[in-house]
C-alpha cells in the first residue's frame, strides 16, 4: 500500500507485520471481552456489593457498548479473603452474589443479545475454607488427604522454620505452619498468595480430574470459556528448591540477585508440566459444541514464551501483559506490537490487547504519572497523584489504538468511561491482602475496584438502589457517571461505542496490520494500517499531519484543521478511512 502526498508524490512506506485472516473463524479471535468485576459492577440487592442480578440488569449497557463476550471475575462461594480470587466451592455462586439461578439467568439474556460469558477458574490454590483443605488440616501428616494440597515437613531442629525460601506474592513467606489435630505445631503448607489461599497439589490425579469435572460443570450450563487464573503457576518444580530471587506484585516479574529478570524464571512459575494440563482441558472443550475458549492469565515473559500457552492444542488466547506493561513511548509500543503479532502468528493464535484489569492502576492513571505507565501496586495519600486531564487525554489515546489493533481486545469495567483509579481512598477502607502483607509498603488493588456510577445525581452514583457502596467513590465521579456521558458527542463512553461500531464494520479485529512510516515523526508517532483504517496515536510534542485522503472516522480529542489538512495533536489518536 501506498499513500501520496498533495502532489501526488509517495511519501510513505508500509510494512505488513500481520495479514488479515478469515473473519469467519472463532469468535474469540477477534472479539472485544469487557470485563465484569461483580462486586463493583452494579448492586441489585442494595447491600452495596455488586451481585448477579445486578450485572443482569445491567446488560443493556453492554449490548449497547457493542461488547462481544463478558469475562466475569470469581462469584464462587467464597470467605472473600482475596475478594472471590479464594473458592471454597467451584460450584457454588457465594450469596453475596447471588444463586445459580441468578447465573443461569445472566448466562440466558447475555446470549439472547448475542454476547459470550467467559467465567473465571482458578485452580492454582482454593479457600482455606473448601472442604478438601480442612480434611486435609483434620486428617494430618501422611494422609491421603493432605497429598491434594502442598504441605511439607519444616526445616530446622524441630521443623520450625519454612521448607523454602519462597515468598508470597502479596508479600510475606510462602508457607505457614499448620496445628496437627493433636495441638502440637506441625506441618507446613505452600500458598503463593495469601495464607488463606493453599496451593494445590497439580501432581495428583485427583485435583486433574476435579477440575475437569468442574470445566464440565459450567459448560453444560452453557459458558463459552474460562479465564484460568495464575495459568502459569499450577506446576512446580521438582523438590520445590530454594529461589534467590522475587516475584513482583505489581507486575509479576522476577528480580533475580539483583538483575530483573523476566517472568519465567524462578522454579514456581512458567513449568513445562503446565502444559499437558492445558493439552487435556483442550480436549474437554472440543467435547462441547459452539466455540468455547480458554483463556491465559499468565505473568510469562518473553511473548514467545507465553506463546507456548497458545498452541494449537493449548489454550486459545493469553492475555497480552507484555503490552499492557509498556510504557507511553512510541518506540516501545510499535517494538511490542510487532513481538506480539509474532510470536502469536507463529503458533496461529489470535493476539490479545489489554490495558487494565482489576490487578493494575488503571490506565487513565498510571498515564497521567510523571513516568506514564509505570506500574505502582495501587495509589494513595502521600503518593505521586496522577494528572487526571493528562491521564485521561492518554488512556483515551492508548484506548482507541489498542481498538485499531487486529487480534482480541479486553476492555476492564469503566474504562469506556475513562474512570481514573480512587487515589486517595482511606488506607483503613484497604481490603486487598497485598496492603497489610507487605507491611503496607504497597497500596494494593482497590483503588481500581470501586464501584461504578452510573448516574451522577444519585447517593452512590446509582451503584445499588440504597446508595450503599463497598468502598466509597471520589466526588470527581459524578463527571464520569455513565448517564453525564450518554448520547455526548465526544464523551468517553461515546468514543467507545463508535470505535466498537467501526472496529465491527471495517472487521479490524480479524484484520491486518502494517506500520506506516512517513506519517509524523517516527519516534513520536505510532502509525499503522489495519485493512482499509489508518490509525494514528501522537505521543510526541508536534502535530502529526495527516496524510492526503485519509478521511477521519474518529478522534480520541480535538483535531486541528489547517488550509485544508487535518493534524493531529500531541496525545490524541485518529482512525481515518484510506481512500
Ligand atoms: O493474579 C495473578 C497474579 O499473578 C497477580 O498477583 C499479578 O502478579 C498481580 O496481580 C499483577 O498486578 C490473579 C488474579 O487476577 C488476582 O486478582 C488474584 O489475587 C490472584 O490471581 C490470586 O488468585
Amino acid at each position: 500500500m501506498t499513500l501520496a502526498d498533495p502532489h501526488g508524490r509517495t511519501t510513505t512506506t508500509t510494512t505488513l507485520v500481520h495479514a488479515p485472516s478469515d473473519t469467519a473463524g472463532e469468535w474469540w479471535r477477534h472479539a472485544v471481552i469487557y470485563q465484569v468485576y461483580p462486586r463493583s459492577f452494579a448492586d441489585a440487592s442494595g447491600d452495596g456489593i455488586g451481585d448477579l442480578p445486578g450485572v443482569t440488569s445491567r446488560l443493556d449497557h453492554l449490548a449497547r457498548l457493542g461488547v462481544d463476550a463478558i469475562w466475569l471475575s470469581p462469584f464462587y462461594r467464597s470467605p472473600q479473603a482475596d475478594a472471590g480470587y479464594d473458592v471454597a466451592d467451584y460450584r457454588a455462586i457465594d450469596p453475596l452474589f447471588g444463586t445459580l439461578a441468578d447465573f443461569n439467568e445472566l448466562l440466558e439474556r447475555a446470549h439472547q443479545r448475542g454476547m459470550r460469558i467467559i467465567v473465571d477458574l482458578v485452580p492454582n490454590h482454593t479457600s482455606d475454607e473448601h472442604e478438601w483443605f480442612q480434611a486435609a488440616l483434620a486428617a494430618g501428616p501422611g494422609s491421603p488427604e493432605r497429598e491434594r494440597y502442598m504441605f511439607r515437613e519444616g526445616k530446622g531442629e524441630h521443623g520450625e522454620l519454612p521448607p523454602n525460601n519462597w515468598e508470597s506474592i502479596f508479600g510475606g513467606p510462602a508457607w505457614t505452619r499448620t496445628t496437627d489435630p493433636s495441638g502440637e505445631p506441625g506441618q507446613w503448607y505452600l500458598h503463593m498468595f495469601d495464607t488463606r489461599q493453599p496451593d494445590l497439589n497439580w501432581e495428583h490425579p485427583e485435583v486433574r480430574a476435579e477440575f475437569e469435572d468442574v470445566l464440565r460443570f459450567w459448560l453444560d450450563r452453557g459458558v463459552d470459556g474460562f479465564r484460568i487464573d495464575v495459568a502459569h503457576g499450577m506446576v512446580k518444580a521438582p523438590g520445590l528448591p530454594d529461589w534467590h530471587g522475587s516475584v513482583s506484585m505489581i507486575d509479576g516479574s522476577h528480580d533475580e540477585a539483583g538483575s530483573t529478570g523476566a517472568g519465567n524464571s524462578g522454579p514456581m512459575f512458567d513449568q513445562d508440566g503446565v502444559h499437558d494440563i492445558y493439552r487435556a482441558w483442550n480436549k474437554v472443550l472440543a467435547e462441547y459444541d459452539g466455540d468455547r475458549a480458554l483463556v491465559a492469565e499468565a505473568w510469562v515473559e518473553p511473548l514467545s514464551r507465553l506463546a507456548r500457552y497458545v498452541r494449537p492444542d493449548e489454550m486459545h488466547q493469553a492475555f497480552n501483559f507484555s503490552f499492557l506493561s509498556t510504557t507511553w513511548d512510541a518506540a516501545a509500543l510499535r517494538t511490542v506490537v510487532t513481538a506480539s503479532l509474532a510470536a502469536n502468528d507463529n503458533v496461529g493464535a489470535p493476539t490479545t490487547w489489554v490495558m487494565s484489569n482489576h490487578d493494575t492502576v488503571r490506565h487513565a492513571s498510571r498515564l497521567g504519572l510523571l513516568e506514564p505507565n509505570s506500574r505502582p501496586n495501587g495509589i494513595g495519600h502521600g503518593d505521586e497523584q496522577p494528572d487526571e486531564e493528562l491521564g485521561l487525554r492518554r488512556a483515551r489515546a492508548a484506548s482507541l489504538m489498542m481498538l485499531g489493533l487486529p487480534g482480541s481486545a479486553y476492555i476492564y469495567q469503566g474504562e469506556e468511561l475513562g474512570l481514573p483509579e480512587h487515589t486517595a481512598l482511606d488506607d483503613d477502607l484497604r481490603q486487598d491482602p497485598a496492603w497489610w502483607r507487605t507491611g503496607h509498603t504497597e497500596r494494593g488493588r482497590d483503588g481500581c475496584r470501586v464501584p461504578l456510577p452510573w448516574k451522577a445525581g444519585e447517593p452512590g452514583f446509582g451503584f445499588s438502589p440504597t446508595g450503599a457502596t463497598w468502598l466509597p467513590q471520589p466526588d470527581s465521579w459524578s463527571a464520569y457517571a455513565l448517564d453525564a456521558q450518554k448520547g455526548v458527542p465526544g464523551s468517553t463512553y461515546e468514543m467507545y461505542r463508535e470505535a466498537l461500531r467501526v472496529r465491527r464494520e471495517f472487521h479490524l479485529g480479524s484484520g491486518s496490520l502494517a506500520w506506516v512510516d512517513g506519517v509524523g515523526d517516527e519516534q513520536a508517532a505510532v502509525v499503522f494500517a489495519n485493512r482499509d483504517v489508518l490509525v494514528v496515536t501522537n505521543l510526541g510534542d508536534e502535530p502529526v499531519v495527516l496524510p492526503e485522503g485519509a478521511t477521519v472516522l474518529l478522534a480520541s480529542g480535538d483535531l486541528v484543521t489547517e488550509d485544508g489538512r487535518v493534524s493531529v495533536p500531541t496525545d490524541v489518536a485518529v482512525w481515518a478511512r484510506l481512500s
